[in-house]
């Protein structure tokens, strides 16, 4: 099983992490959307990241579809069977993916457009969906705690962690550590597990 993609790209992080916590060997191929999309593109000509190549040889992408394929390999499983466990951790984990998403939008906006070219009405829209889903996420620290250690942590801890990593080194400017102390908090103690350690984001 080979994973196509960089460590600084949030869902290519997030499947990265699960693939350790689910005791799953695999090659990283480290290769960039942007610097090396020909030879991306060589292995899926779409291009998105992350890319798994499965063990058959298919090609399989979209972090939640790859984790959704893997959860099969693996005796352990990072999500709650059911009932209100599940549900919070399929809450969490949307808000923590929305926050990616947020995040990477505003991203290329500012790194891809040329300065005259971006359209501050659209940046700003992203700016505050990107902060409501930081306030919701620090919300449901407030309500619960969620769990850190390594045979208990969930793909809500998981996407997170991994969400508030990719936020304070991309867009710090717009989501401030200062105004979510449990989610700095909480990450901070995902990112010393060792399958976070493993897969730095840079
Ligand atoms: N919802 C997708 C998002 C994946 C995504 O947008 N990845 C970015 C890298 S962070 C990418 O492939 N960008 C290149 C592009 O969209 O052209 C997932 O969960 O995998």
């Amino acid at each position: 099983m080979q994973l196509v993609g960089m460590l600084d790209s949030p869902y290519v992080r997030r499947v990265a992490v699960s693939l350790r916590l689910l005791d799953l060997p695999f090659e990283h191929l480290p290769l960039s959307v942007f610097g090396t999309f020909e030879a991306f593109g060589r292995i899926n000509p779409v291009v998105k990241a992350p890319t798994l190549v499965a063990d058959d040889g298919s090609v399989l992408m979209n972090s939640s579809l790859i984790l959704q394929w893997v959860a099969t390999l693996s005796q352990r499983s990072l999500r709650p069977l059911g009932g209100p466990a599940l549900q919070r951790d399929l809450r969490i984990t949307g808000l923590a993916l929305a926050a990616c998403e947020k995040a990477v939008q505003l991203v290329y906006e500012r790194n891809l457009r040329p300065a005259e070219r971006q359209h501050a009405p659209w940046t700003e829209r992203v700016s505050g969906q990107l902060r409501a889903a930081c306030a919701l996420l620090e919300a449901e620290l407030g309500q619960a705690p969620l769990p850190a250690p390594a045979q208990e942590i969930t793909d809500a801890g998981v996407t997170t962690a991994v969400a508030w990593g990719f936020m304070q080194m991309m867009v710090a400017d717009t989501v401030h550590a200062a105004d979510h102390p449990l989610l700095a908090a909480y990450a901070q103690q995902a990112e010393r597990l060792p399958a976070f350690a493993a897969c730095p984001a840079r």
